[in-house]
């Protein structure tokens, strides 16, 4: 029989021409966006040959919410973690607009150019709201972005500080197996992050900018006694005076508190991200801390206070969403609240009964 030109209804349908306004590059682009996932040992061996596509990938298994997701994202973290470890770590906190991200891109050229890989990562987990507000950083990291030796991630957000917390540690591990040597962390400088950030890095840096004179003013103890040390930024043009001043006095104030179990002894600088006067002795004031506590073995035993902290945390954590999520306890805790408003059960007992059941259940 010949072959009609005309399809019968049997015959394949003609599929949608491609359109001329698309280019043959972007459909291939497109074509291997919707490839196969990568499989987890895949993404294993990209990671241990230094390949940051398959690190980015990994990360997003990490970041994400759908079970499937987060075991593959398991599998992989366990077979880093022999890999991992083997970084310096360094968080960088200060208020916003103290200039953190500017001040990472000038240390982290300088550092890369000394051979070293820098990994930035941020916790920030007040960006549901701002929604990433490191993603305009990555804006002010103009040069570390291109830089072959740099990798910057924006936060992970949508989340509470537990979940971002956990979210960054297996990332530092991700980013250690994948060569990086130097793990720099950002927080916004608001609220608790900067706990959870200290309870993850080996120094903890806090950036300042020199005030009207009352530099002590505003700033919080707790945050004074976690720094390793206090580098004041935006030293250059008028400003240079005032900065000098204000390390002075912080170099006094810091005199004031306790000995470091670290035996480090915090001082204050200065340093402009723009000019870079004074990144290098930054560099070098940090160099200084790690050959002490790794002589002193202080490194190692932070360390491990952190991985024992971060267990029990996440047991706690744990236990209270489970607690709270559980169907039978969701309903009894709204009788309790009444019966304790309403003074028919005292609030220890109505505790007692609820955890009872629970544990029982
Ligand atoms: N003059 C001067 N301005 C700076 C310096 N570093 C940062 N800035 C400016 O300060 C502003 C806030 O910087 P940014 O890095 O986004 O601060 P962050 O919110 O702490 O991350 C920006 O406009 C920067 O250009 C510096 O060393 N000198
Ligand atoms: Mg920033």
């Amino acid at each position: 029989m010949e072959q009609s030109s005309k399809k019968s209804a049997l015959s394949e349908k003609d599929g949608v021409n491609q359109p001329q306004s698309l280019s043959n590059s972007s459909v291939e682009v497109i074509k291997q966006m919707r490839r196969k996932q990568p499989s987890a040992q895949e993404l294993i061996d990209g990671i241990l040959a230094k390949d940051k596509v398959a690190l980015s990938r990994a990360i997003t298994l990490v970041e994400s919410t759908n079970p499937e997701h987060l075991e593959k994202a398991n599998t992989i973290i366990q077979a880093c973690l022999p890999h991992a470890n083997k970084s310096i770590r360094i968080g960088i906190t200060g208020v916003p607009g103290v200039g953190k991200s500017t001040f990472i891109e000038a240390f982290g050229k300088h550092i890369t150019s000394l051979g070293r890989k820098v990994a930035v990562l941020a916790v920030d987990p007040s960006s549901t709201i701002s929604h990433g507000s490191i993603l305009g950083d990555k804006t002010r990291m103009e040069e570390l972005v291109k830089d072959e030796n740099a990798f910057i991630r924006p936060s992970a957000s949508g989340e509470t500080l537990g979940g971002v917390a956990r979210k960054t540690r297996e990332t530092i591990i991700l980013c250690e197996a994948c060569g990086f040597d130097t793990i720099i962390i950002e927080t916004v400088g608001v609220g608790q992050s900067e706990t959870a950030v200290h309870s993850m890095v080996d120094f903890f840096l806090l950036l300042k900018i020199s005030g009207a004179g009352d530099e002590l003013q505003g700033i919080k103890r707790g945050i004074m006694e976690m720094a390793d040390a206090i580098v004041i930024n935006k030293a250059d043009g008028d400003n240079i005076a005032k900065a000098k001043l204000a390390k002075t006095e912080f170099n006094r104030a810091l005199h004031l508190f306790p000995a470091k179990q670290s035996g480090w002894i915090p001082t204050a600088a200065t340093c402009s991200s723009y000019t870079k006067e004074g990144i290098d002795t930054v560099w070098k004031t940090i160099s200084d801390y790690f050959e002490l506590v790794k002589t002193n073995h202080y490194f190692e035993e932070k360390r491990q206070n952190q991985n024992q902290f971060w267990m029990m945390e996440t047991i706690n954590e744990q236990l209270k969403s489970n607690f709270y999520n559980h169907p039978e306890i969701i309903k009894l805790l709204e009788e309790n609240k009444k019966a304790v408003q309403n003074d028919e059960i005292s609030p220890f007992a109505a505790a007692i009964n609820l955890l009872g059941k629970y544990f029982k259940s």
